[in-house]
């Protein structure tokens, strides 16, 4: 197949699903062509089947707001008529999904029916897509793809009650490479960090709001009274400098390390005892999948479709939102010599349900269920 992959090019978990889907499809045989406005951030290697179309948008003095939307929708009609694409795939609804279908119209004007899929990822329907001011489009625009999916069961059920949705949603989950995410020998890493054999708790997000990590550095006061521990905090974001300042104000700054974002990720992941996800929505937690494939469990909270990966009392635990008094006392229990062990190979175990291979064949299938429907 020739397929079209649009996405943000950027450190969210959409991209990066979004990028790794296109070259588990590339590594397949099926030619792949990213339409973004800048190269994906994993996308940094050369493959013969893998194409990169960049999203150009003039800056004519009379724009406050650049038209990035129509500028999108003009690449996607060039690039599905000069590399005869089978499928346009579209990733994070707003605005993709609306100038997807902004370039289907064009390409049918001119006898051409492209199929559109749209895959959900979270924000853009639990946050983003809330909006007054663009609701009517986000639901205009999943009704008039050909295809929709979401990364949860959670997802699809949100979508359905806060959209006049008339297209049969599919869930298909995040995934991960196990040949790239698992615990590898990096003994002398987890020395520098923890030089007294102290328990690493690590945090990898966006750093929004929504991830409330905040949560995480009360709860980690609160740990590090009971047992010796370390926090590494990787990536960047809004609320990075805030999270500084409170780890500093509750004298923590000795054993909080801030370390910015990390392409390697799997390093840290690999000498770590437990991830934070405290989030307070979080679709599936792409993040945390990739924690559990290096075998570290999971203290997240039980928003959204994070009960769907993270097994309560088997891979982790679940907690309301904002319940640190419950994130401490399971963060204890799975750090107890004679529970980790059980706890990590659990998350192994759990991990290896979300293998890319399994996945990207089930995007395979929908797509050839969705050119078939427009037969
Ligand atoms: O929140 C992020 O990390 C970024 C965001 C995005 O859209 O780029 O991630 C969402 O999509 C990921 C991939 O499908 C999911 O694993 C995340 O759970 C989801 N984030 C939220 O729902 C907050």
């Amino acid at each position: 197949m020739r397929i079209g992959i649009v996405c943000y090019p950027t450190f969210g978990g959409s991209g990066v699903v979004a990028t790794e889907l296109g070259k588990a499809l590339a590594q397949k045989g099926h030619e792949v062509h990213f339409i973004t406005y800048s190269q994906p951030i994993r996308l940094d290697f050369f493959n013969e089947n893998i194409f990169y179309h960049e999203v150009s948008i003039s800056s004519y003095p009379l724009f406050q707001y650049p038209p990035y939307e129509s500028a999108l929708a003009g690449r996607m009609v060039d690039v599905v008529k000069h590399a005869n694409l089978d499928l346009l795939h579209v990733h994070y609804a707003i605005p993709h999904a609306t100038s997807a279908y902004l370039a289907k119209q064009i390409l049918k004007s001119e006898g051409l029916n492209i199929p559109v899929v749209t895959t959900l990822h979270g924000t853009d329907i639990s946050i983003v897509g809330r909006d007054p001011a663009l609701s009517p489009v986000v639901t205009f625009s999943i009704n008039e793809s050909d295809g929709v999916t979401a990364v949860s069961r959670d997802l699809k059920i949100d979508t359905e009650s806060a959209f006049k949705v008339n297209k049969d949603i599919e869930v298909i989950y995040n995934f991960v490479d196990l040949t790239r995410f698992y615990k590898q020998e990096k003994e002398h890493f987890k020395r520098f960090i923890c030089p007294n054999n102290e328990k690493l708790l690590v945090h990898a997000s966006n750093f929004r709001q929504v991830k409330r990590i905040d949560d995480i550095i009360k709860a980690f006061a609160e740990i590090r009274k009971q047992i010796p521990c370390k926090l590494l905090m990787v990536g960047d974001g809004e609320e990075r400098q805030k999270m500084e300042l409170l780890s500093r104000d509750l004298g923590l700054s000795d054993d909080i390390r801030f370390i910015g974002k990390l392409e390697a990720i799997e390093e840290v992941l690999s000498v770590a005892d437990l991830f934070f996800m405290p989030s307070e929505k979080e679709s599936f937690g792409l993040a945390a999948l990739e924690a559990m494939a290096c075998e570290v469990p999971v203290i997240s909270s039980n928003t959204g479709g994070l009960a769907e990966l993270n097994i309560h009392g088997e891979t982790g635990f679940l907690s309301n939102v904002g319940d640190i008094d419950d994130m401490v006392k399971n963060a204890l229990f799975i750090l107890k010599e004679e529970n980790l062990p059980i706890f990590k190979k659990n998350a192994l175990e759990r991990a290896k349900q979300f293998d890319v291979n399994v996945i990207v064949q089930q995007y395979e299938a929908y797509y050839h269920k969705v050119i078939d429907g427009l037969k």
